[in-house]
């Protein structure tokens, strides 16, 4: 079996910046799976279930990317897949402090577990869930923020609302 990583997030919803790390590291591994968390402490705006089938369209055309969800702890999840690396986004600074933590939490728990971190695409550099969520509230347009299931998934959303 080839190297197989997993890119986990909250995905509430996948945006352009996410689709680019995913893109950039199907690249690098044989497998990436795309792992949605079920975060009891966030109240997400989409369901697992509707984040999961936003990521799988905007995949779609990659053959390498699986989607999925896990529950739990990280590195639990990274071993059951025989997974050997984490896959991580860096925007800016602020992210670093996070990650860092993360990362040696990780390593401590699962120590042959490995994190992978790529810088983002200066393009994507501000883009965020939450900023899309933000702008998408007072109906801008996202057009080029996140992936067209999304922008009709949003306009859905706060329709509703
Ligand atoms: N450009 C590049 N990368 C980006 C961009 C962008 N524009 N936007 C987001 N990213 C990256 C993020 O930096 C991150 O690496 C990834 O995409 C996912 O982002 P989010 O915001 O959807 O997901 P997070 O950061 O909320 O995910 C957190 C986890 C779910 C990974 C974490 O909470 C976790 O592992 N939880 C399980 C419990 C556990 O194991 N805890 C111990 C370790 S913290």
């Amino acid at each position: 079996m080839g190297a197989v990583a997993v890119y986990p997030g909250s995905f509430d919803p996948i945006t352009y910046g996410h689709m680019d790390i995913i893109e950039r590291s199907a690249r690098v591994f044989d497998k990436v799976i795309v792992a949605v968390l079920h975060n009891r402490n966030k109240v997400p705006l989409f369901t697992v279930e509707e984040r999961m089938e936003m990521i799988a369209d905007s995949v779609r055309n990659i053959a390498n990317v699986e989607v999925d969800s896990f529950n739990g702890l990280l590195v639990d999840y990274v071993q059951e897949k025989d997974a050997t690396t984490i896959v991580r986004g860096l925007r800016a600074v602020s992210d670093f402090e996070y990650e860092m933590q993360a990362a040696s939490i990780n390593r401590k728990l699962y120590p042959q577990v490995e994190t992978f971190f790529m810088m983002t695409n200066n393009q994507y550099s501000y883009l965020s869930s939450s900023i899309v969520k933000e702008v998408a509230k007072y109906d801008a347009n996202v057009e080029d923020l996140v992936p067209p299931i999304v922008q009709r998934a949003l306009k859905e959303k706060y329709r509703q609302s």
